[in-house]
This record gives structure tokens, C-alpha cells and sequence, in this order.
């Protein structure tokens, strides 16, 4: 008989070599009870104790290993980007690019290989809410056949700084600060803005933090970028440069900042929940990978450095070719196994891809390891199955905290000559190997900035005037906002004077935002100069019309017609949308020919957790509705979040107790709502002028 391990029978003790090798855990319904040692336990219930209402016994083994364990259940959290929703999928190289790089998963098209991505906000602990204004880290673990691939980015394609000796700085300044602990999760402070306003190179990302990017609907919703220039080398060892995109098949779709505010009190983990839920009811996210890719002559056009990380290259100047796609369509076992011990790094890079000499990336290639230490408290943290690649490992690096491997033989060292023919010699570097591009370097050693990094605001005044209006108002509404939390007012005065080098629009209506007066230009390293504008900076631009993995609140009450609902939710259904039913009562509302369930109940579910509503009402329904404060306020809060919003003609009286007033995007029922709801309305924030 072959046992299983920690699940041993108790009748026939299993001899020596029928031990499997254990260690696994079973969960199996039934499985008996065990220590972590395997031993079978008899109660769990109980700590060992002398006599019934005695002190309990250091002898209790069992009662100290389960607490000993509980105890040590946290690792450190990331210090920064702790908070973070992951998935499984799979990348598909669609269009092969051998003649750019060899690196393996751009070879065969159709080829798909296994991939972990983990999707983060950057300032909060590991418990903050999903939905605060910041920066999204886009962190994508490719198990390619020679070895794994970190592609560790952003959503937002530049960064704040352009040397890796200021990010222990810029992060001290954004997290809570010091003395306080507070804010959790927020830029709008004082060290944040401090520190930003006496580094004008991180205008340009300031604008895109400031901007709608910052507030995502949805982690299916987001662009993400490798942000620095990198290296494809092919075959034949020629070198291109490249920085990567990926582009959500489901449109680039942000929040309004009074829609964050409130989701993160509705739904602390609207986002994570988001995720969880579209690749659990099949609707899988789906990004397009896209490489801009350019040669040393083109760069040697451009007015800023290919190797400043505050810069972008527009796609009108380098178009973007789509080579792959990545699907998530698993979502994680376990939350701490994978999503949270899940370790990227950038000197995880496989043949065919190479750094380039961005000293940001080069500054990188070193915190990621060192900071996996700290979390693991070992070396060996790339054995956890989330890290380990999912192709042979073969080198003599050996022992250490955690061990789980078994090395064989008794080569540990190399060159060795114990075996020559045979196994045992061990595995030997190979010329096919990763080889690193030959870049000729030259130069004193020296601690200075280049000259080519020096224009601080050219390409954030770009970014600025490259937005539609409304997207401008927001940019100036979320700088207002900022400011008006920093208590300091020379910060502000001089964060001013840096946007009046963006814009002097921009600067004289946040000034006019806060009721002060517009500050003279801050001394500009490099005097900005207009570059040619890129409208596909802009989210408002390239909205797709599409309900495709987006939800429908449908608010009904007592009275509504069943069949009319049952309609709708079938019509938002076959649009590709998850149709909500909110009602005042979540169970057996009194609808016609026959009750329903809400799936949630109003006060829970406020119209911020959708994307357009529909109201089902009957006169007397909409009167009740009317004079219910929580009800009202999902009508107003969908109208001026610029949502769709149909109606039965019935629900007039609702409509006007939430001062909504005819308008684009309000309509009767049928196909008429189901296309109004594809989009925003952003005239009406325009029409508001906020
Ligand atoms: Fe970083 C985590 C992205 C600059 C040091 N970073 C981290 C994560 C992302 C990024 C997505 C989370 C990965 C995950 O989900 O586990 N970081 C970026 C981007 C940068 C950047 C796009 C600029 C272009 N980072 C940067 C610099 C340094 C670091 C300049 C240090 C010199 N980043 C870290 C880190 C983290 C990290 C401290 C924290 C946890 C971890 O690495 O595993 O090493």
C-alpha cells in the first residue's frame, strides 16, 4: 500500500520507503487533522489544561505551534506599491518579431506562455483602499522557456525623478509622514508636495498624476508601460531600442474625482473585487503588448534624452506595433502565496531583451533583489512556485535559509573535473546564452546629471495641452485639491511658479482655484519650448464606445415590472455588461407578475460602483423613491459622474427630486440606453464648468 503523506492510517504503520516525500498540504475534505510535523491531531477545539478550569500546560505542543505560526504569519510588506491585486494568464506572441529581438516569446506566433501579473497602488500599506489618486504599478512575470521576464511598470509612462538616488526621497515624501503617520494612501500633503516643488523634473509626471490616469475605473482599464528605453537584440547581436505598452482591450476608462472619493467608503476593494470577479464570471482582461522601437539615428532627433525617464516618445512620432497579447483569466489559489510573495525584478530579463543606460533602470537593477531579502529573510525566495521559472535551473548556487531543493552529486564548483564525461560535471555556461550588448562606454566618473536631461517642462506643458478641455479642468480641479491640503504656503507658492512654466493658463487657474495670486516663473534649468502636440495623451480621445466588462445598476422598487427589468438586465447582458439590480430591500421585492431579489441592497450599493443606471419605476414606485435621501442621491451622484441613465416615463418625479435635467445620456429605455450607455457624458461637466 502506498500512503499518502499526512495521511497516514493509523492501523498498518507505512515502512521506510513507503514515505512519500511529503511536505505538501492536503486540504481534502476529511483529510485528518495534522501538525505541521504530520501528526495526526485529536482536537482543535481544546488547549491542554490541568483539570477542566486549570492553567493550561507548557507541554501543549500543539497549542504552541498553531500560535507560534499565527504569530509569524506577515512578512514585510512592500515598501512601496503594498498594495496589489494579481492574476494568472497567459501571453500570445500574435505578430513574431525575430528580426528585432531573439528573446523566445516573440518567435512563434500563437505561442502562448504563463504569466503573473500584479497590479499595485504605490503609497498605501497592504490595506489601503484601491481608489485613492495615484500612480498604478503594472507588474507582468513572463515564464518564458529561458527563464522569467519582469516587466515592471507603470500605467502613467514616465516617473517622477531621473536617478535612482532620489527614490528613497520621493517615496519618504509621499508616504505618510513621519511624525504623524498620516495621510495613508495620498499625495495631497505637505513632504509630497515639498519635495516635488523643489524637483522640477518631476513636472511632467506631476501632470499625469494630476490627471484622470490617477483615478482608474478599473485595473482592466489601464494602460500600462515599461516606461524606460530598453534594448532588443537579435540573432545576429544588433540592437534596437524599445519601450513597451500595454493597451486594455476594454478601452482606457478613469473615475471622476468625486467618484474615487466615494468608492473608496463604498467599496474599500472595488478594484481588487473588480479583477477578482470579471475573471471569475469568465469575462477575462485583455491587454495588447506594443513595442515602440527606434534606432541611436532617430533618438539622435529628438529634443530630450531616450535615456530620461521623465520622457516619453509620442506614438505620432514612433507609431506602436502590437506584438502579443496577455489574457488573465486564473485568479490566484491563495493571496498570500502568489499575489503577495510574488517578487518582481528588472534584472529578470531573458536573451534577445538588454538595459539601456537609464540611471534610473541601472539604480533599479539593484534595489529589487535587495529589497526581496528583506521580505523573504532568505536568498531563496525565487524556489516559491509563484517565483520559480517554469524552465530548468542549473548552477552550483547552494544551501541557505530555506533550502527546498535537493542538490545531487558532488560538483558544487566549476570549472571541475570529477565526472568529464559524465552527469555529474554539472551544467556549463553555453555562447547562446544571454549575452550582454557590447555598448562601447567612455567617459570620467563623475556624479552629474547630463545636459540632455535639463528641460523639465517642455513635455509636461505637451501632456497639458495635448488634453481635451474637460480633461484640463480636471488637471486644474485635482492641483486645487492638492494644495489646498499643503499648509505651507511658500510649497505652494513655488509649485506655482514651476506650473508657470507648463502653462500660464494652468497656473493662473489653480492660483484662482486656491485665492492667491500667480507667482513670477520659477528659474527653468532649460527655458521649455513647444513640442508638437500628442491627442493620444488623452483618455478623452481614445475612449472606446463599449459596455464591454462594465456594470449596469438597475434601481427598481415595489411595483416595477418585472419583465421590463428581466429585459433590461438581458439587454445589458448580450452588450457584454453585468447587469446589478439595486433595490431599497434586498430580498423578495414586491415587482409584478412576480417578486424579485436585488442583488444589492440601495444603501450598499450606490450608483458609483456602476457605470450607468437604469431606473424602473412606476409613478407611485418613483414618489416613494423620491422621498428616500439614499435614493436620490444614486440618481444625482450617476448624473453628475456624467453616466447614462434610462428611464421608465414613470420616474419623472425621482429624476427631478435629483435635479437631473434633460439632457445627452438621459433616455427611455431599449436600445437607446444601451447606447447611451456605452460612453460619459463629459459635456455636462463641461455645461458645470467644475
Ligand atoms: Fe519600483 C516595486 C515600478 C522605480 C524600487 N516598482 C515596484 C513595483 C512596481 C514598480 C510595479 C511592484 C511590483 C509588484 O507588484 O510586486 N518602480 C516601478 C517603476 C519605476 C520604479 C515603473 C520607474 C520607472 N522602484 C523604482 C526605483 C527604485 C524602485 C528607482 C529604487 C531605486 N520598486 C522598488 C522596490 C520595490 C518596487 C523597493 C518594492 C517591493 C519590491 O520592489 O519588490 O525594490
Amino acid at each position: 500500500m502506498k500512503n499518502a503523506p499526512n495521511q497516514r492510517g493509523a492501523a498498518a504503520p507505512p515502512d521506510a520507503a513507503e514515505i512519500g516525500t511529503g511536505g505538501e498540504l492536503h486540504q481534502h475534505g476529511g483529510d485528518p487533522l495534522t501538525t505541521n510535523h504530520g501528526m495526526p491531531l485529536s482536537d482543535n477545539q481544546n488547549s491542554l489544561r490541568a483539570g477542566d478550569r486549570g492553567p493550561t500546560l507548557l507541554e501543549d505542543f500543539a497549542l504552541r505551534e498553531k500560535i507560534f505560526h499565527f504569530d509569524h504569519e506577515r512578512i514585510p510588506e512592500r515598501i512601496v506599491h503594498a498594495r496589489g491585486s494579481g492574476a494568472h494568464g497567459f501571453f500570445e506572441c500574435t505578430a513574431p518579431i525575430p528580426g528585432l529581438t531573439r528573446a523566445s516569446l516573440f518567435q512563434t506566433k500563437g505561442e502562448r506562455i504563463p504569466v503573473f501579473c500584479r497590479i499595485s497602488t504605490v503609497a498605501g500599506g497592504a490595506g489601503s483602499v484601491d481608489t485613492p489618486r495615484d500612480v498604478r504599478g503594472f507588474a507582468v512575470k513572463f515564464y518564458t522557456h529561458e527563464g522569467n521576464w519582469d516587466l515592471v511598470g507603470n500605467n502613467i509612462p514616465v516617473f517622477f525623478i531621473q536617478d535612482a538616488m532620489k527614490f528613497p526621497d520621493l517615496i519618504h515624501a509621499v508616504k505618510m509622514e513621519s511624525d504623524r503617520g498620516f495621510p495613508q494612501a495620498g499625495s495631497a500633503h505637505d513632504t509630497f508636495w515639498d519635495f516635488v516643488s523643489l524637483m522640477p523634473e518631476s513636472t511632467h509626471m506631476i501632470m499625469w498624476a494630476m490627471s484622470d490616469r490617477a483615478i482608474p475605473r478599473s485595473l482592466r482599464m489601464i494602460e500600462g508601460f515599461g516606461v524606460h528605453t530598453f534594448r532588443f537584440l537579435n540573432d545576429a547581436g544588433t540592437s534596437t531600442f524599445v519601450k513597451f505598452h500595454w493597451r486594455p482591450r476594454l478601452g482606457l476608462q478613469s473615475t471622476l474625482w468625486d467618484e474615487a472619493v466615494k468608492l473608496a467608503g463604498a467599496d474599500p476593494d472595488f478594484h481588487r473585487r473588480d479583477l477578482w470577479e470579471a475573471i471569475d464570471s469568465g469575462s477575462f482582461p485583455e491587454w495588447d503588448l506594443a513595442v515602440q522601437t527606434f534606432d541611436q539615428e532617430l533618438a539622435d532627433t529628438l529634443q530630450y534624452d531616450i535615456l530620461d525617464a521623465t520622457k516619453l516618445i509620442p506614438e505620432e512620432i514612433v507609431p506602436l506595433k502590437v506584438v502579443g497579447r496577455m489574457v488573465l483569466d486564473r485568479n490566484p489559489t491563495n493571496f498570500f502565496a502568489e499575489t503577495e510573495q510574488v517578487a518582481f525584478m528588472p534584472t529578470n530579463i531573458v536573451p534577445g531583451i538588454d538595459f539601456s543606460d537609464d540611471p534610473l533602470l541601472q539604480g533599479r537593477m539593484f534595489s529589487y533583489l535587495d529589497t526581496q531579502k528583506s521580505r523573504f529573510g532568505t536568498t531563496n525566495f525565487h524556489q516559491i512556485p509563484i517565483n520559480a521559472p517554469k524552465c530548468p535551473v542549473a548552477n552550483f548556487q547552494r544551501d541557505g535559509l530555506m533550502q527546498n531543493l535537493v542538490p545531487t552529486g558532488r560538483a558544487n564548483y566549476e570549472p571541475n573535473s570529477l565526472d568529464l564525461a559524465g552527469e555529474n560535471r554539472g551544467p556549463r555556461p553555453s555562447a547562446a546564452a544571454f549575452t550582454t550588448y557590447p555598448e562601447p562606454v567612455d567617459g570620467p566618473k563623475v556624479r552629474v546629471r547630463s545636459e540632455t536631461f535639463a528641460d523639465h517642462y517642455s513635455q509636461a506643458r505637451m501632456f497639458f495641452r495635448s488634453q481635451t478641455p474637460v480633461e484640463q479642468t480636471h488637471i486644474v480641479s485635482a492641483f486645487v485639491f492638492e494644495l489646498s491640503k499643503v499648509t505651507l504656503p511658500h510649497v505652494r507658492t513655488r509649485v506655482l511658479a514651476n506650473l508657470v512654466n507648463v502653462d500660464a493658463e494652468l497656473a493662473g487657474r489653480v492660483a484662482a482655484g486656491l485665492g492667491c495670486p500667480v507667482p513670477p516663473a520659477s528659474r527653468a534649468a532649460r527655458e521649455p519650448i513647444d513640442l508638437e502636440l500628442s491627442p493620444s495623451l488623452s483618455i478623452v480621445n481614445k475612449a472606446l464606445a463599449t459596455l464591454s466588462g462594465r456594470r449596469v445598476g438597475i434601481l427598481f422598487t415595489d411595483g416595477s415590472s418585472s419583465d421590463d427589468i428581466a429585459k433590461v438586465a438581458a439587454d445589458v447582458r448580450a452588450a457584454g455588461a453585468t447587469p446589478v439590480l439595486v433595490a431599497p430591500r434586498l430580498l423578495q421585492v414586491g415587482t409584478t407578475p412576480k417578486a424579485m431579489d436585488a442583488d444589492g441592497q440601495l444603501a450598499g450599493t450606490p450608483s458609483v460602483t456602476c457605470d450607468a443606471i437604469a431606473i424602473i419605476v412606476t409613478e407611485q414606485g418613483a414618489a416613494a423613491l423620491a422621498a428616500d435621501a439614499v435614493a436620490v442621491q444614486f440618481v444625482a451622484d450617476a448624473y453628475a459622474h456624467l453616466k447614462a441613465i434610462g428611464h421608465t416615463a414613470e420616474a419623472q418625479a425621482l429624476l427631478d427630486s435629483a435635479h437631473v435635467g434633460s439632457s445627452d445620456g438621459v433616455v427611455g429605455l431599449g436600445p437607446d440606453f444601451i447606447e447611451a450607455a456605452r460612453r460619459r457624458f463629459y459635456e455636462r461637466d463641461v455645461a458645470r464648468g467644475s
